[in-house]
């Protein structure tokens, strides 16, 4: 970054114009909402959006998205406010893009939602397996969509030179087409072996018998925020769409000695891409795999409903619908008092929390405990001295309530979790 006149220069930021449709009937979040959110990603993505262009349709035109009548008047617009770049708060099929793209007469970026959170995911990316998983997906979005692109530069004479000359013998979109292909598989192959490395450390959670709790929820919900008060853990936690995408888990030691781990994993939004959602399956796993999960709602936002219905539907399409949950509102500290005693009343099972303040952590917890508890089994077994190992996954796993010494062994009478149970059934005296 250089420096002018002692201040840093601010790179160009795109300029965006934002076009979502009305469809009656109407979804839940109404096209109003949707634009909303669609911004504060454009914010996130570090671009300004310039302007607004809604249409009410009973259903989007195949060809061209919305009316030809309102492309005239996106482009009117887009001259007016000298935008560089359009986007459509719905995923255009590649021939609508490059439709719209030559009807706006090849001047402006034309994008929807889904490539702007690839973009945004792509910033925010560290972790090796990250970066794969989204470049997996922004190839899977490319990839249909290079004739479009490769049209744009045929059209641009001016240009000439390298590139203009292609097309004899194997086409560059040919040649496009094969190196992404190639790159796609390359990175297939990669997330294999990595998925397998993380396969075997959720399988050896899972075959400990440790109690796995996820945390999942709309983003910006205060997930990594939770997971630092339960843990005392150092996630980053940021007032930012997908701050996080890499999950973290940490053990936390539950009242009574019982040791469970918890999990933070990347944040969901109506409208996830298909493509993510099937390129993080592996991330996603750590939620499908939990026994329980936490939904993490921001009680404070106005559309708090609307969005845990959205990260509902995002848990039944990765398959962890019959997982039990526990509703989870954070952010009571930014809420009146009597607010928030009317949630609590159209919300009985919900537990009502501050990640930030702490309040209502310790209540969590003891929910999170008893539920662990409600799986489990008391009984009483005699273990030989020699069966000291198993004594031991006694004390770590469930709660001794009594452990009696005597010349046979130890009997120890406790509540256990159903798969210690089951290992120490044959021991069983009572
Ligand atoms: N006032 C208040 N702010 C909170 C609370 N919990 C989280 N926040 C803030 O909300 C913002 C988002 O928190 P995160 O923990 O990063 O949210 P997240 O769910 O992990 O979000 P993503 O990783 O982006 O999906 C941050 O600015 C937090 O400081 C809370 O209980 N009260
Ligand atoms: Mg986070």
């Amino acid at each position: 970054m250089g420096i002018r006149q002692g201040y840093p220069v601010q790179p160009e930021r795109e300029r965006c114009i934002l076009v979502g449709v009305d469809v009656t009937p109407r979804g839940e979040w109404s096209v109003d909402e949707s634009l909303d959110e669609l911004e504060r990603l454009v914010e996130t993505d570090d671009a300004v959006c310039v302007g607004r262009l809604t249409q009410r349709l009973a259903s989007p035109y195949p060809k061209t998205f919305i009316g030809t009548g309102k492309i005239d008047e996106l482009r009117e617009l887009a001259e007016a406010t000298e935008a560089t770049t359009v986007i459509f708060d719905d995923e255009l099929s590649p021939s609508q893009q490059s439709n719209i793209e030559r009807m706006l007469g090849q001047k402006y970026k034309v994008l929807d939602r889904t490539a702007l959170i690839l973009d945004i995911f792509g910033q925010h990316a560290t972790t090796h397996e990250g970066m794969l998983q989204v470049q997996m997906a922004q190839l899977q979005y490319l990839y249909p969509r290079l004739r479009g692109m490769w049209a744009h530069l045929a059209k641009d004479k001016t240009r000439g030179g390298i590139g203009s000359r292609f097309g004899q013998g194997e086409s560059q979109l040919e040649v496009d087409r094969r190196l992404i292909r190639d790159r796609m598989s390359v990175i297939r192959r990669d997330l294999a072996k990595i998925s397998q490395n993380r396969d075997v450390q959720r399988k050896g959670r899972v075959e400990s018998q440790t109690y796995r709790v996820a945390l999942a929820g709309y983003t910006n919900a205060g997930k990594s925020t939770l997971i630092n008060a339960l843990t005392g853990s150092d996630v980053l936690e940021q007032d930012l769409l997908f701050a996080t995408l890499d999950p973290t888990t940490r053990a936390l030691e539950l009242p009574g000695g019982r040791n469970i781990v918890v999990t933070d994993t990347v944040g969901f939004i109506q409208k996830l891409p298909t493509t993510l959602v099937e390129s993080f399956k592996s991330t996603l796993a750590e939620v499908s795999d939990a026994n329980l999960i936490l939904t993490v709602v921001d009680a404070h936002d106005e559309h708090s409903d609307k969005q845990l219905g959205a990260v509902n539907d995002v848990l039944e399409e990765i398959g962890a619908s019959t997982i039990p949950r526990v509703i989870v509102y954070n952010k009571v500290d930014l809420m009146e008092p009597d607010d928030v005693d009317a949630m609590r009343e159209r919300h009985p099972d919900a537990i009502f929390i501050s990640a930030k303040t702490g309040a209502g952590i310790d209540a969590l917890i003891a929910g999170i405990a008893e539920i662990a508890a409600s799986r489990d089994v008391t009984g009483a077994y005699r273990i030989a001295y020699h069966d000291a190992k198993l004594v031991d996954l006694c004390h770590e796993r469930g709660n001794v309530i009594e452990q009696v010494y005597d010349e046979a062994g130890i009997t120890i009478t406790l509540t256990a979790p159903p798969e210690l149970a089951s290992m120490l059934e044959r021991y069983r005296v009572s």
